[in-house]
């Protein structure tokens, strides 16, 4: 099978459903809106529903039928799983400099919450502190310094759909990664203020999305990261996104945002940070969730649930946002795209043709700032017409490279091997 295949197949195909994910979308609208929290529904057709309770189940609203899968707010995302929303965009979407809102992808867990109030929205910090803290969002705005980064968020689990033997769960292609502009407080600068005592070891982070079987004493998810990482200068608790309130799928009104890593640890809709004496045990953190077998493993292979081990920084990794996979283009074209290493800055990006045979190095800019992704663009020419692929590989500022091929593990995270896009040229 052609990787052009294999991208498309999760969009043809039934996914694996994660494994407390019910409703997976794979047969059009008509599937839809069946079992979708009320909150989804207000979302997508963009106002509450006053009459909701009256609607009988499984309808869909016909404004909503109309406009097509398209969530309010977001446009062209194509939807992995409705219950709970999970939402990809297309590589050739992403092809900003700085991703609108519009065009950030979904990654929900559980059932989002309903009505939220940013006045009445408090954050409290507490576990072992000096002070616990109780914060408005005003009062984060008055009480620590106000600062807008550009930060790269990509799930763990971004490219799951080229793994081989399948791994269960969302079956994301290329598109569960984005750049927005974030404005909030530095996390370390709140911790800071709270007062981290010297046995702390880890921070648990929760928010106020529902657990999907209903049950008020679960949690969907509950993340934390090593007090080291969290005292990093550019992890922010986060009220707007691309200068806006935060779109409601995207955790609004309050989140963390930890570029580079998982992006599981960054807790929509949050809450509460406590710091721990412990590494944090909380729903998605434990077991194989976002964790990899300790050593390399073969396709395939039965691995030992206490072999795997936490991820950490998510690896090196590029995407070709224009032109897109599957179109028909002329002898000469701008090729470009981004690139990323958790934690790590990119230094080279070099692009190839001829399927790897020879490659070419391409301009490529500085990262805004630490934890932004970094754009890069060239001309190609074609020497005849005819099929081409456009294969990228980054190298990041410890020398690591992207692979060809994929490095499997049980639950299919970490793919971070080269993207290759199709066109044909004339
Ligand atoms: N409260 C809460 N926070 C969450 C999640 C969630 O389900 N609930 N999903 C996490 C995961 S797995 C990812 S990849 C990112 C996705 O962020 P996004 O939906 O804004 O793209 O949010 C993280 N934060
Ligand atoms: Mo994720």
């Amino acid at each position: 099978m052609t990787r052009i295949a294999e991208t498309t197949r999760a969009h043809n195909e039934a996914a694996p459903a994660e494994e407390k994910s019910v409703g997976v979308v794979h047969s059009g609208r008509r599937t839809f809106l069946k079992n979708t929290g009320l909150a989804t529904m207000a979302a997508m057709v963009g106002a509450s529903i006053p009459f909701h309770r009256n609607m009988p189940a499984g309808l869909m609203p016909v404004a909503f039928a109309q406009d097509g899968d398209v969530l309010a707010g977001k446009d062209g995302l194509t939807l992995l799983n409705d219950r709970p929303v999970n939402a990809e965009t297309p590589a050739e979407l992403l092809d900003d400099a700085v991703t609108p809102t519009s065009r950030h992808f979904i990654r929900n867990n559980g059932i989002p919450p309903e009505n939220v109030d940013p006045e009445s929205w408090t954050l409290t910090i507490d576990g072992f502190v000096d002070n616990k803290l109780e914060l408005s969002i005003a009062d984060l705005r008055e009480q620590f310094e106000v600062v807008t980064l550009q930060l790269t968020l990509e799930c763990g689990g971004n490219g799951r759909s080229a793994f081989d033997p399948p791994a269960k769960g969302n079956q994301w292609t290329h598109g569960a990664v984005a750049c927005s502009e974030w404005t909030g407080v530095r996390l370390k600068d709140v911790l800071e203020k709270a007062g981290v005592q010297s046995n702390v070891v880890y921070t648990a982070h929760y928010g106020a999305d529902g657990h999907l079987s209903g049950n008020p004493d679960k949690l969907p998810i509950s993340r934390g990261l090593p007090i080291d990482k969290a005292m990093t200068d550019n992890i922010l608790i986060a009220f707007e996104m691309n200068g806006e309130a935060l779109h409601p799928m995207n955790g609004a009104p309050l989140r963390l945002v930890v570029p580079g890593w998982p992006a599981s640890t960054a807790q929509k809709w949050l809450t509460r940070i406590e710091l721990r004496d412990q590494v944090h045990d909380g729903p998605k953190m434990t077991g194989t969730s976002y964790r990899v077998p300790a050593y390399p493993v073969a396709p395939g292979q039965d691995v030992p649930e206490e072999d795997f081990v936490i991820i950490e920084r998510m690896p090196v990794k590029s995407l070709v946002t224009f032109p897109a996979n599957g179109s028909d283009i002329g002898l000469e074209t701008d090729v470009r795209g981004h690139a990323w290493s958790g934690d790590r800055s990119i230094s080279r990006l070099d692009i190839s043709i001829d399927f790897g045979t020879t490659w070419q190095e391409v301009e490529l800019d500085d990262p805004v700032n630490d934890g932004a992704w970094q754009n890069w663009r060239t001309k190609v020419k074609f020497p005849q017409a005819g099929y081409y692929e456009i294969w990228a590989r980054a190298t990041d500022s410890e020398g690591d490279m992207q692979p060809f091929a994929i490095a499997w593990n049980p639950k299919g995270y970490l793919n971070n091997t080269m993207h290759r896009v199709g066109v044909r040229a004339s």
